[in-house]
């Protein structure tokens, strides 16, 4: 199972205390308070490994270290050590507490999520040539708190949509190198799968049916792999008596989750061409050329058809968004 939403809560360490202490050795006496360290701070750290959300499954509650008090003898205390939390790429940080977002987007990229708090000073950083003997020393501070959502969105260039069983994943199985599992029954993709086909990331996501958007079949909430796409292929199959229909009720659904996945520029296919007689091929593709003029129809048999999907996608490679 992905996870791929869920809320934790961050503590960055406090800081550590001043400390008030004076020499003990009577040729020099002055204040040798040492100051506190600080708190450790929370990053996240961006991560190739899309299931990297896991970890948050049963543990919700992450702490960085406080910083040690601060000691006599001139002694600072230690910082307290960072933590850093393994984000996947494409993991949205929001912020419940104060509202802000955060991207992750490039592996490796290393982004403060909760500043530690800062170590109070001590007694030997308030002397002076007026006050000697200083007997006051800082509290330390407490460090960042908050409450976070973490969002993973796919980061990909196309996305899957359509029914069940239209043969999303064999297309995306056929094209790249990825196995998103295959049956002819509906609903045999239970979580997104990405693939790539050269540098152009596609993502098959699970079918969707009229009602998805209100919980029917597995919901559209995995919709949000695709809100980052800069194109959706949308796939019908031969098969159906409807398929001006079904394009629509597709669209219903898009449209419920998010507005914007309207907007975006799609491409048709007619999938499974090798069982509809020729006749009924040439009706339901003329039905589709109203929506899409360049919509065509493929199948896994045939290998003519799944070279044209190559070349839309060669010539999409060519031109990036
Ligand atoms: N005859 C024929 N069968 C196909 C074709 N493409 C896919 N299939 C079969 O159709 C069934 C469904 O294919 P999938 O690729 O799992 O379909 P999907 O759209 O990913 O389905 P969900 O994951 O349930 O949304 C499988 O039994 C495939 O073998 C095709 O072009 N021709
Ligand atoms: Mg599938």
């Amino acid at each position: 199972m992905l996870i791929d939403d869920v809320k934790i809560k961050i503590s960055a360490g406090h800081g550590g205390k001043g400390a008030v202490a004076f020499n003990k050795n009577l040729k020099s006496l002055g204040p040798t308070g040492g100051s506190g360290g600080k708190g450790g701070s929370i990053y996240g750290l961006g991560v190739s490994d899309l299931g990297a959300l896991w970890q948050f499954r049963f543990k919700k509650e992450f702490f960085a270290e406080d910083g040690r008090d601060g000691r006599g003898q001139f002694l600072d205390g230690r910082d307290g050590r960072d933590l850093i939390l393994k984000l996947p790429i494409g993991t949205v940080a929001h912020n419940l507490t104060n509202g802000a977002e955060i991207n992750f987007e490039k592996i490796d990229e290393l982004v403060l999520l909760a500043k530690g708090g800062i170590g109070g000073k001590g007694n030997f950083q308030f002397r002076s040539s007026r006050n000697t003997t200083p007997k006051q020393a800082q509290p330390g501070l407490p460090g960042d708190n908050f409450a976070l959502r973490l969002e993973l969105k796919f980061i990909a260039d196309i996305g899957f949509v359509g029914f069940p069983n239209v043969g999303k994943s064999s297309l995306l199985n056929k094209l790249t190198s990825a196995r998103s599992k295959v049956a002819n029954y509906p609903f045999t993709t239970l979580e997104p799968h990405l693939g790539a086909y050269y540098e152009l990331i596609l993502a098959d996501i699970p079918g969707l049916i009229e009602g998805s958007s209100s919980g029917k079949g597995l919901g559209i909430k995995f919709l949000r792999h695709i809100e980052r796409t800069h194109l959706l292929f949308h796939f019908i199959s031969s098969e159906s008596p409807t398929p001006s229909k079904d394009y629509q009720t597709i669209r219903q659904e898009l449209g419920a989750w998010n507005s914007a996945l309207l907007k975006k520029p799609e491409r048709l296919f007619l999938t499974k061409s090798d069982l509809a007689t020729p006749k009924e091929l040439n009706q339901k593709l003329s039905a589709l050329k109203k929506i899409d003029p360049h919509v065509i129809a493929i199948s896994m048999n045939d290998p003519e058809s799944i070279k044209n999907v190559e070349k839309i996608l060669n010539h999409i490679k060519a031109k990036p968004h």
